[in-house]
C-alpha cells in the first residue's frame, strides 16, 4: 500500500479540501498533516481552532487513515520520517513567496524518488465565502484582544509593524517574504503617538486627543485581523486612562504602552535636547494599578514604559522603576534608547531577566537598528515593535514626488517610479 501525505492548514473543511482528499484516495494510504500553531502564524494566519481540534476534525474526514503534527513549515522531517511516495497539494503554491516551499518538498521527495501530485486549486463562491468568514472571525473583538498574549506565549519574539491608516494596516496584514525558504510576515501593528501625529500634520506632544487615536484604530480594525498595540502616551490622568482601558478593551485592542513622563510630553527620539519630566515612581504605580482594577477582561496588556535611559537618568534608575512597574501590576515592560547600539539596552534586558523571568520586555530599535530579532531574543526580549519605518518610507517618496510634477509641470516624469494603481486595488478586499 502507498502512502499519499497532504498538510492541511486550515479550520474549516471546504470543497476545496474534500477534493484533494478525493484525489489523494486514489494513491493510497491518507496520512493528513496539522499544521503547528508556530507555523501556521508565519506561514498563513492565527488559527481560531487550538491544535488538537484541528487534529480531531481532519481525523474525522472521510478517507483520512491517520493525522499527524507538522510542526515546522517545512516538510523535511515529515518526509523523512514518513517517507511518503507522493505528496499532494494544490497548485497554488507555484508562484510568489509560497514557491520556495514546493522546492524544498520537490528537493526532499528527490532524495528517495517520491513523487509530487499537484491538484487545481478549488476557487469557488463557497471557498471564498469561508475564508472570508474566517478573517471576520480573527478581527472580533474577543479573537483578536487576547492574541498578543497567545503569541507572546508562541513566538521566540513578536514583530509589531508601525500603521496610521487602513492602508498601512494593510501592509502589515498581508506583506508575506520569504527567507531561507520559510514564509514570513509580521505578528501585530503599533499604533504610534508620533506617527499617528505625523500623518495628521500634528507635532507629537499628546496633541492628537484619544477620540482621533480610537478613530485611526478603527479604521486599522476594519480592514485587518492581527492585535494591536497602542502607543498611549503617558496615559494622561489616571482619572481618564482608567475609561480609556475599558473603552480600548471593548474595541479589542490587545495592550496599551504608557511611558512614565507628565507634564507636556515630547518624543522621546528628542532625548535631553527638550525638557521633559519623569514621572514618580509612586504616582505611575498607581497609574497602572487602577488601569488594572478597571479592565475587565483577563486578555488585556497595560504595559509600562521606562524612559529613565532616555533622560539619561542611569540603569539603576531604569531597573528600579521596571521592578516597582511589574509589581504594581504592569503586564509587560517596554525599554527605550536613542542610543546607537543595544548595549544600553541589552544589558537592562539581561539585568531584568535575572530577577524577573516572566514579564515580557517590549523594545523599540529605532536608532540601535543594526541589532537582530535573534538577538534581542537571546536577551529575553519578547516583543519588537518597528516604530516608524512606513511613516519615514512615504514622505521622502510623497514628497520627491511633488517636486517632480512641479519641475515638469505634467506627471509623466514622476510616474516612472511609481505603483500603478491596480497594484494598490489588488491590497483591498472586496466583500
Ligand atoms: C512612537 O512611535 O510614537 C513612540 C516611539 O513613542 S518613539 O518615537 O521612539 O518614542
Ligand atoms: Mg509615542
Amino acid at each position: 500500500m502507498k502512502t499519499v501525505y497532504t498538510c492541511f492548514c486550515t479550520d474549516v473543511i471546504h470543497e476545496g479540501h474534500l477534493n484533494i482528499l478525493r484525489e489523494a484516495r486514489k494513491y493510497g494510504r491518507v496520512v493528513v498533516g496539522a499544521l503547528s500553531d508556530e507555523a501556521l502564524v508565519r506561514y498563513n494566519r492565527f488559527s481560531t481552532l487550538p491544535l488538537a481540534e484541528r487534529v480531531r476534525l481532519y481525523a474525522s474526514l472521510d478517507g483520512v487513515d491517520e493525522v499527524i503534527v507538522q510542526n515546522d513549515m517545512l516538510y523535511d522531517e515529515v518526509i523523512a520520517t514518513l517517507k511518503p511516495d507522493f505528496v499532494l497539494h494544490g497548485d497554488n503554491w507555484r508562484e510568489g513567496a509560497e514557491a520556495a516551499l514546493r522546492e524544498n518538498v520537490l528537493a526532499a521527495l528527490k532524495r528517495y524518488g517520491g513523487e509530487l501530485i499537484e491538484v487545481p486549486y478549488t476557487r469557488s463562491e463557497e471557498t471564498r465565502k469561508i475564508d472570508r468568514a474566517l478573517l471576520e472571525r480573527l478581527s472580533m473583538p474577543e479573537y483578536r484582544r487576547k492574541r498578543l498574549r497567545q503569541l507572546v506565549k508562541m513566538c521566540p519574539i513578536v514583530k509589531a509593524l508601525e500603521v496610521h491608516s487602513g492602508l498601512t494596516g494593510l501592509i502589515a496584514e498581508k506583506t508575506v517574504v520569504e527567507r531561507e525558504g520559510k514564509l514570513d510576515q509580521f505578528d501585530a501593528m503599533w499604533v504610534s503617538s508620533l506617527c499617528d501625529s505625523t500623518a495628521k500634520g500634528k507635532p507629537d506632544i499628546e496633541l492628537v486627543d484619544m477620540s482621533s487615536r480610537l478613530r485611526t484604530i478603527d479604521d486599522v480594525m476594519e480592514v485587518t485581523t492581527k492585535p494591536i498595540i497602542l502607543d498611549g502616551d503617558t496615559g494622561g490622568l489616571t482619572e481618564h486612562f482608567v475609561y480609556n482601558v475599558r473603552t480600548l478593551e471593548r474595541m479589542g485592542v490587545s495592550a496599551v504602552i504608557i511611558e512614565d513622563k507628565t507634564g507636556l510630553k515630547k518624543n522621546s527620539l528628542f532625548g535631553t535636547e527638550v525638557e521633559q519630566t519623569q514621572d514618580s515612581v509612586e504616582n505611575f504605580c498607581q497609574k497602572i494599578a487602577a488601569g488594572k482594577r478597571a479592565q475587565l477582561t483577563g486578555d488585556f496588556m497595560i504595559i509600562a514604559r521606562v524612559e529613565s535611559l532616555i533622560l539619561e537618568r542611569g540603569m539603576e534608575d531604569a531597573l528600579t522603576r521596571a521592578f516597582a512597574y511589574a509589581k504594581a501590576g504592569a503586564d509587560g515592560i517596554m525599554i527605550h534608547s536613542r542610543k546607537k547600539t543595544p548595549d544600553e539596552i541589552l544589558e537592562f534586558c539581561d539585568k531584568f531577566r535575572a530577577e524577573n523571568k516572566d514579564t515580557p520586555i517590549v523594545v523599540v530599535p529605532t536608532s540601535f537598528n543594526s541589532v537582530t530579532e535573534e538577538e534581542l531574543a537571546t536577551h529575553g526580549v519578547n516583543i519588537v515593535i518597528y516604530a516608524n519605518q512606513l511613516t519615514r518610507s512615504a514622505f521622502p517618496a510623497m514628497q520627491s514626488t511633488a517636486i517632480e510634477i512641479l519641475k515638469h509641470h505634467r506627471a509623466k516624469e514622476a510616474d516612472e517610479h511609481l505603483m500603478p494603481f491596480g497594484d494598490i486595488i489588488r491590497l483591498i478586499d472586496e466583500l
